[in-house]
This record gives C-alpha cells, structure tokens and sequence, in this order.
C-alpha cells in the first residue's frame, strides 16, 4: 500500500484534525495480527514496558510500549513505508517516529476518558498519532470517539489532565468503527475518547505517534522523561498509570488483590 495522499484527503485532515485511510490488505493485516500476538508473548522483562490491568475476567495486559527495538517486522513497519509516508503527507514535512504502544483492550479491558495526547507528549509542539485497527474495531468492544474541528489549541483540562466535562458534554462526539488494516489518523490535540470492551472479542490497536523531524528525533529523551516523571510522581493507586495523564480508567491489578 502506498501513502501518498490526495489534496482532498490532506484537507479533510486539515480541516477535521482526523482521516481514515485503508492502510493494510488482508496480508498484511494477518502479518500484523501475527506480530502483534508476538509482542503480547513477550515476557515481563525486557526493555519493552508492558501494563496490566484487573479485569472481571481477571488480570489482562492493557499495554505495551517501547518495542520497535526489539521486533524487526515493527521496526520497518512504524519507520519506513507507508506509515511514514502518510506520517510524511499529513504532517507536510519528512516524519519521524516518536512513540510506539500497542493498546490490547481485551474483553472485559477498561477505555479511556475524553482527553487531547498533547499535555503527554513533551518537547515537540505537534504530533500525529494513529490508530491501526489490529481487530475490528466496534462501539461494542470500545472504538474511539473524536470531536472535529478541535484541534487548533489545548482545551480546559480536569485534574486528571482530561478534557473538563463541561467542555465534553458541548462537544459533539463522532464514533469511528474501524475494519482490522484500517487506519485513523489524529492530530495530538483532536479531542478522543473510547468505552470499555464489553463484548466477548478482544479490541487491539496499534498505535505509532509521529512529529516532524525538523523539530527532532525525540523518541529516546521522550522515554527517558516518561520513565523519571513515573518514578518521580505518586501513584494515586485508583488506575493504571500508562500515561503522563490520567486518561487510562483500567483498575490496578495489585489494588484488587
Ligand atoms: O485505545 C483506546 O481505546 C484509546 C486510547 C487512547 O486514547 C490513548 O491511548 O491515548
């Protein structure tokens, strides 16, 4: 699949601060299918991160993050090819990856509240992330929400670093079913949200955020922040922490046992 991107499509994402593109064919769908199964094996120790979260099924991995350098077939993927090139397009400037995780929302796996990426991105001024439908996406097993036209500044946020529910409840909220091999591209700042996954299939997504590279190559300084503003701050131990803000609503799984 090439990503070259028609004037209309780069104007939708212009104007929307979002666009849909079939990234994947069946192939490579069931590659990625694949691929990501392996990173979900990996064990605990590794220089990847990987989350967990305590479900009603359970405790379930929630997230993985940090693995390109160890799987080559991602490596490529996120950073050569048709990611980049649409990366590239959209951003109207030669891209570079900035972050990598891997979203598994298994069932019975927590969504996320209403909140913008950028208050969690440090040292770049735009990004754009996606989100690669690894199964089918539904409102029933928690697909994403976007807002359009919303992404030209930061919004009043909450104390969690969430989108203030006043500015949420005004906003008008557009589901995004995905097919597995669909991909939605967001600005950092396009207003977001997901449910939990309620149905009996799992809902993984894959998600590479990219910057400009004229703004630099940040994703090792990005990681290295992450991990000290982790150590540095408290855990309020209600929710995972996966993130600089609270967005993440799944349950520790240590807080339930
Ligand atoms: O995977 C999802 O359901 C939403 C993820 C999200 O909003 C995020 O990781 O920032």
């Amino acid at each position: 699949m090439s990503g070259t991107l028609t004037k209309e499509q780069i104007a939708q994402f212009n104007d929307l601060g979002w666009l849909i593109t079939q990234t994947l064919d069946r192939d490579q769908t069931a590659a990625l299918q694949t691929w990501v199964q392996e990173i979900q094996d990996l064990p605990d120790t590794g220089p990847w991160l990987h989350y967990r979260e305590q479900t009603e099924h359970g405790p379930k991995l929630c997230r993985t993050e940090y693995f390109t350098p160890s799987h080559e077939g991602f490596r490529q993927f996120l950073t050569q090819g048709v990611m980049v090139e649409t990366a590239s397009s959209l951003l109207g400037e030669q891209a570079v990856l900035y972050k990598e995780k891997i979203n598994y929302k298994l069932v019975g796996g927590a969504g996320y509240s209403p909140h913008q990426d950028a208050p969690a991105y440090r040292f770049i001024d735009v990004h754009l992330s996606c989100m690669v439908a690894v199964d089918d996406a539904t409102v029933e097993n928690g697909c994403l929400e976007v807002v359009s036209g919303k992404h030209k500044e930061i919004l009043p946020m909450d104390e969690e670093g969430c989108i203030a529910q006043s500015v949420v409840d005004a906003m008008e909220w557009f589901t995004v079913e995905l097919k597995a091999g669909q991909t939605l591209w967001f600005h950092s700042r396009t207003p977001h949200r997901s449910g939990d996954n309620n149905s009996n299939r799992d809902r993984r997504a894959l998600y590479p955020t990219y910057n400009a590279l004229s703004e630099g190559d940040l994703r090792e300084p990005y990681y290295a922040q992450k991990l000290q503003e982790f150590q540095d701050s408290k855990n309020l131990g209600k929710k995972v922490r996966v993130s600089l803000i609270n967005d993440f609503r799944g349950r520790p799984v240590s807080h339930d046992q």
